[in-house]
């Protein structure tokens, strides 16, 4: 069987990340595209010969042109401009929003039968772009962050518990935000859910709350200590997660930004939520009951992406609803 083919639109920080990794795990053969020249083709090779040493077989090309996407099983976004102190994510609209545009036209004339992650931000209002730019159907492009934030939350419990992060699974829900929702009540500790754990004295009220604000954060404070740029190595790993989900169909029930339809009370947003990635794409969103606490900051999320996608409506009308 050929090796499948993966495009990584964009070969900044997180673009080379993205390639080194697929390259380790053998996914399949990469493209490196960027506008600006030479960075691809540079990373390209560079990681290619590190292949020998790491022992994996995996082909490497770096390009400008969208032509040599073509047929791309999947396609990773990253173009675009990233925060740096002081900015927060929906300072980005109007500049990724043009590069969406672009990218979309490329994936819609040369790889319209990919599995799509974005991650370019802000991610909701972005993806939305991007969906609407290539002309794919919804269920085969998704925006990463859930699996970012969650396992920034899973990180933040291990080390407070003094557990594998292995044992420890976080749920999120709502927009790429500060005002995301990490839900307390669904994360767990080998099955153990954090409210109980509290009752066990194994943390207090106060300190989960800490935790729980600073996966909001979480962002901003990689930000705050690069101070040239954002994340780049967890965002990799979690575009990663995705993407083997849907070569292998392993049909992992990840937080991914997806385009509702009613779920959720919500229609014609990609918002964060739940859902099963196999090689139909997105295969299910998976629907949970909120407590009234939790709709409300859901809802709170809803309106933040909502606002954004409705900025981008003004900026791109053509893009259609
Ligand atoms: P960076 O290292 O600047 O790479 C971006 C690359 O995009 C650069 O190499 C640019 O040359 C390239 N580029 C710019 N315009 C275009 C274009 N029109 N076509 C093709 N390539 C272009 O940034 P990065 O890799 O650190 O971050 C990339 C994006 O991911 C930014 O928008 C970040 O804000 C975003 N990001 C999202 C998350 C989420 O969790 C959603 C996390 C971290 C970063």
């Amino acid at each position: 069987m050929a090796r499948k083919k993966i495009a990584l639109i964009g070969s900044g920080q997180i673009g080379g990340t993205l390639a080194h990794l697929i390259g380790l795990k053998e996914l399949g053969d990469i493209v490196l595209f960027d506008i600006t020249e030479g960075t691809p083709q540079g990373k390209a090779l560079d990681i290619a010969e590190s292949a020998p040493i790491e022992g994996f077989d995996a082909g490497y090309s770096g390009t400008n042109s969208y032509a040599d996407i073509e047929g791309a099983d999947v396609v990773i976004v990253t173009a675009g401009v990233p925060r740096k102190p002081g900015m927060s994510r929906d300072d980005l609209v109007g500049t990724n929003l043009k590069v969406m545009e672009q990218v979309g036209a490329g994936i819609r004339k040369y790889a319209p039968g990919a599995f799509v992650i974005c991650i370019t931000n802000p991610l909701d209002a972005m993806v939305w772009a991007l969906q609407k730019a290539s002309g794919l159907k919804p269920s085969m492009v998704v925006g990463m962050a859930g699996v970012l934030d969650a396992g920034r939350f899973r990180y933040f419990l291990a080390d407070e518990f003094g557990v594998s992060v292995q044992d420890v699974s976080a749920f999120v829900l709502g927009g790429h935000g500060d005002d995301m929702v990490p839900l307390v009540r669904y994360s767990t500790v080998a099955g153990i859910p954090l409210p109980d754990l509290v009752r066990m004295g194994w943390t207090s009220q106060a300190k989960l709350d800490a935790i729980v604000e600073r996966t909001r954060k979480g962002g901003g404070e990689i930000v705050g200590l690069l101070k040239t740029g954002s994340a780049f190595y967890a965002p990799a790993s979690s575009a990663i997660a995705m993407a083997e989900s849907y070569l292998k169909d392993k049909k992992r029930v990840l937080p991914c930004a997806v385009f509702l339809e009613g779920q959720y009370g919500v229609d014609g947003l990609y918002v964060g939520v739940p859902a099963v990635i196999g090689a139909g794409g997105i295969e299910k969103v998976v629907e949970i009951e909120l407590n009234s606490g939790e709709r409300s900051m859901f809802d709170k999320s809803i309106e933040s992406v909502r606002g954004l996608v409705e900025a981008c409506q003004q900026i791109a009308p053509h893009l259609g609803s």
